[in-house]
């Protein structure tokens, strides 16, 4: 994607829900504007029985008066026409925490290793994105395997979000939440 243009950017082919069930580090996210997960974020992706893909998360927030708390999330995702192109509802476990609605796409994953994931929130008039985030996901809490740093660095420059990643640390602090 040379134009930075979100209807440009393309996503998994025939993404395979079944594949990606199961627990995801993130490894390094784009934040958007506003309140967001800080580190310690894992993401648990399931397929129920009539095939909805729903996910847990967990991370770090601080919120209101700079308090700290492990974010307990729920998602439920809703299908489009392209099989790695969702929207996703999602919640917290408290009313505290944030609620929304956002596009999830799966730019790329190898399900075993790796996953790219998307979400435009606001559109620039141009058709570039205004406000976005991204997670790098890993099976490994510690991190990206070598050989597949490159196809990962390749895939944030596509997503126009090359530059803008933070590493995501992993100290526990959700572990027991
Ligand atoms: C995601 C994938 C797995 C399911 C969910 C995800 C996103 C969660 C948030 C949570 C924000 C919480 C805040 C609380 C104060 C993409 C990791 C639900 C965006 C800011």
């Amino acid at each position: 994607c040379i134009d930075c243009l979100v209807s440009n950017i393309t996503v998994k082919q025939d993404f395979d829900r079944m594949r990606y069930q199961g627990t995801w580090y993130a490894v390094a996210k784009k934040d958007p504007v506003g309140l967001f997960l800080l580190d310690n974020i894992v993401a648990n992706f399931k397929v129920e029985e009539d095939g909805t893909m729903t996910a847990t998360a967990l991370g770090r927030v601080i919120i209101l008066n700079n308090w700290e708390m492990c974010a307990n999330m729920f998602g439920t995702f809703e299908d489009t026409e392209d099989p790695a192109k969702f929207k996703m509802k999602y919640w917290g476990a408290a009313a505290y925490l944030q609620t929304g609605y956002d596009d999830h796409w799966i730019i790329d994953t190898d399900y075993d290793n790796y996953a790219i994931h998307y979400s435009c929130r606001e559109l620039d008039v141009d058709g570039t994105c205004l406000d976005g985030y991204s997670f790098i996901f890993s099976r490994y809490p510690d991190g990206l395997r070598p050989e597949d740093q490159r196809n990962v660095t390749e895939k944030k420059q596509d997503i126009c979000f090359l530059g803008k990643y933070r590493r995501v640390a992993h100290t526990g602090f959700c572990d027991t939440a």
